[in-house]
């Protein structure tokens, strides 16, 4: 069901009191949480703590108890789903507490699925915790953790409650070996530690510049929270997966490149299926378990795996690059669907990604999935010497490999041949007459900074590893130097010949190329980062127009720690504070902190662009409430959880179509200014 349509009185209501406190950047969706929210608030806490042993809890034990799936299937809307995994559990199908859970691997998910079924098809939270209780001690953690967060992502009776930083509940998989090892021998001393994290590779490998951002613990999360919130094998699927698939990883890669071009590195080139992978990975990280992911050395080739070869890579690829030129594909009944079309690249999306939307996965294969598989499998094949599954194969630790972002690249590319072959944007498509942008900066909060020029820093940010090590509860935390950059507001005068509403669009694209050459807007425009996207009232006459950085629709605020959050939560059940319940929240946005690519110490130059088009033909036609967009968290990359996507142009607009004259993007609803990124040292 839409925002709208089930919340429609009180957003009317909240539409009068939304102007005032839209200023501040409050959101809309918040309330003071009652008891009976805190109370699951807790007990997903406490499920979640000290994964890998027995579960503690009193009141999560008591629940156990009094769950029985034999007797309780009343309350499940899919009880079939429950027995079938309740069967598998006692036929001892389950994959053991030792083994390394794979979503890539058809068993691992098959189980995944029928858990997440019947999680979701519980009537009441009690049921839906009773299950997860009784089933917690039963099974492989990791594979619990994967269809328990999902389910509770999903559940509409779970909105607003909080998972605990993905980082914090399994920390093994965002850290490295060394400081999982010192975390263990801290526990062993029973004293509060601090443990440096420093990032893998050595000054001898080039892309050790950049391992910054592909193992930001927070990007890393973000990705992870991406795909259970849009799950490629769930069979019920959300407005625009397909096209939020390629558009959440197109801005990725973006970004990447970006800082790649910040730290003078040139973009990351895509992976061929037969040439050489050029960069090898040493992740130095180990599973929970203990055992050490593999490394994969320079220039390995693919290779083929018993259920995939490479081979059927390249035919599955041909067949997709078949459809893109002919502008049609056949679905699974032979019936045509056209691709030249705005919608086009959702029914891509979807089927490059292999999901169950894709519509012919026997004949188009599972190009995304598969990928992972064989980068993943690449140093074992064919399973001989036993060896773990690589990074690739889970979406919580793919970023960290350099090879992530050259496979998404060459599949970006695929994306880009369609997109290359719609028509480009006319003059009419892209302008609102009436309307015209005067004047626009940007500026830095803080008073004395210059204007149009942004500042991005390294500081110190915590992990908590209470988690990965049990025993005495002291404090043993990981810190990491992370990218973060100063705030900053954009100010935009606008002149409007009527009162209307508008949706500003604002881009960011590096100026010059690695070989210090401007970069054309055509070519620019592939690498155009979104920094935000917001509604907008215009008066006529002249309109002031402020957006701050912490407001934009791209990206999260940092998420509380796990001991934070259970703090917050036992005070506010215990009456002594007051806890938000946020139930638009999501875990999926991109790292507020990672807003900024980096730029350069001696400042680096980009082109911001703005874009106002009109608010009236863009927003969906199911939202009659301007300021929608703005009440949605993380909307540019992780879509919406319930009913249309609120924007209807395609994702990325103006910028993903060819631009051939670029007059056109000069109209006056345009503008575009010179910004200087600026990275300082603050120690
Ligand atoms: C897509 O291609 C078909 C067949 O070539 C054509 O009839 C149709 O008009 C095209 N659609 C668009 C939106 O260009
Ligand atoms: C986690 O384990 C530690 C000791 O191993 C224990 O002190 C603590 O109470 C446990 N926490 C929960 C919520 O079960
Ligand atoms: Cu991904």
């Amino acid at each position: 069901m839409s925002l709208l349509k089930k919340s429609h009185g009180f957003i009317m209501k909240l539409a009068i009191v939304f102007l005032a406190i839209f200023a501040a950047g409050v959101s809309a969706s918040l309330t003071k949480a009652d008891t009976t929210f805190l109370g699951r608030q807790l007990r997903v806490l406490y499920l979640l703590k000290n994964l890998s042993e027995p579960l503690q809890d009193e009141d999560l034990l008591a629940l156990r108890a009094s769950f029985n799936p034999e007797t309780c299937k009343d309350y499940f809307n899919n009880p079939e789903t429950l027995e079938l995994f309740i069967h598998e559990m006692k036929r001892g199908s389950l994959l053991g507490r030792e083994e390394i859970f794979s979503l890539f691997d058809a068993k691992h998910r098959y189980q995944v699925k029928l858990l997440f079924n019947a999680l979701m098809s519980a009537k009441d939270w009690s049921h839906f915790m009773g299950l997860s209780t009784y089933i917690r001690d039963k099974m492989n953690h990791r594979q619990f953790l994967y269809a328990f967060s999902t389910a509770l992502l999903h559940r509409e009776d779970c909105r607003g409650i909080k998972l605990p930083p993905a980082y914090e509940i399994i920390p093994q998989m965002f850290l490295t070996t060394d400081v999982v090892r010192r975390a263990y021998q801290a526990q062993m001393q029973g004293k509060p530690t601090l443990i440096p994290m420093s990032f893998t590779g050595s000054v001898l490998n080039p892309e050790q510049r950049v391992a910054y951002f592909g193992e930001d613990v927070g990007l890393n999360a973000h990705h992870a929270h991406w795909h259970m919130d849009f799950p490629f094998w769930a069979d019920e699927r959300k407005d625009r997966a397909g096209e939020l698939f390629f558009y959440m990883h197109h801005q990725l890669l973006a970004r990447f490149d970006a800082e790649r071009l910040s730290n003078h590195l040139p973009p990351v080139e895509p992976l061929q299926w037969e040439k050489p992978i050029v960069e090898g990975f040493a992740p130095g990280a180990v599973y929970p378990g203990g055992q050490e992911f593999p490394v994969r050395p320079d220039n390995m080739f693919f290779q083929n795996l018993p259920e995939r070869t490479v081979a059927d890579m390249i035919e599955f690829e041909n067949r997709i690059r078949d459809g893109i030129d002919a502008g049609m594909i056949r679905d699974k009944n032979g019936v045509v669907v056209f691709l030249n079309n705005t919608e086009g690249i959702d029914v891509l999306g979807s089927l490059i990604e292999s999901s169950t939307s894709s519509l012919d996965p026997r004949y188009f294969g599972s190009l995304h999935t598969d990928a992972h598989l064989l980068l993943s499998r690449v140093t074992d094949p064919k399973g001989k010497y036993g060896m773990t599954p690589g990074v690739m194969e889970h979406f919580e630790t793919a970023t960290r490999d350099p090879a992530f972002f050259r496979l998404h690249k060459h599949i970006d590319n695929l994306f880009k041949e369609h997109k290359d072959r719609l028509p480009p944007y006319t003059y009419d498509d892209l302008a609102f007459p009436g309307v015209r942008i005067t004047a626009l900066k940007v500026v830095g909060e803080s008073k004395a900074s210059d204007p149009n020029v942004l500042v991005t820093y390294f500081d110190e940010s915590y992990i908590d590893l209470g988690n990965a090590v049990q025993g005495k509860p002291v404090s043993i935390r990981a810190v990491v130097s992370r990218l973060n950059h100063e705030p900053f507001k954009l100010v935009a005068t606008v002149y409007s010949d009527k009162n209307t509403y508008a949706i500003a669009r604002v881009f960011l694209a590096p100026s010059k190329s690695w070989f210090d050459e401007d970069i054309q807007l055509d070519e620019a425009r592939w690498s155009m980062i979104e920094l935000d996207r917001f509604p907008v009232e215009l008066r006529i006459g002249s309109n002031l127009i402020t957006r701050r950085s912490i407001e934009t629709s791209v990206t999260a605020s940092e998420p509380l720690s796990y001991p934070e959050l259970m703090k917050k939560a036992k005070s506010a059940f215990q009456g002594e504070s007051v806890f938000e319940v946020d139930t638009l929240h999501r875990h999926c946005g991109f790292p507020h902190r990672l807003l900024l690519p980096q730029g350069r110490h001696q400042g680096m130059d980009f082109k911001l662009y703005v874009i106002l088009t009109d608010l009236k033909t863009d927003l969906h036609s199911t939202f009659e409430h301007p300021y929608v967009m703005n009440e949605i968290p993380a909307l540019s990359y992780c879509g919406v959880l319930d009913g249309v996507f609120p924007d209807i142009r395609p994702m990325g607009f103006p910028f993903d179509r060819r631009i051939i004259h670029s007059n056109n993007f000069q109209q006056a609803n345009t503008k575009v200014i010179d910004v200087t990124i600026k990275n300082v040292k603050y120690q």
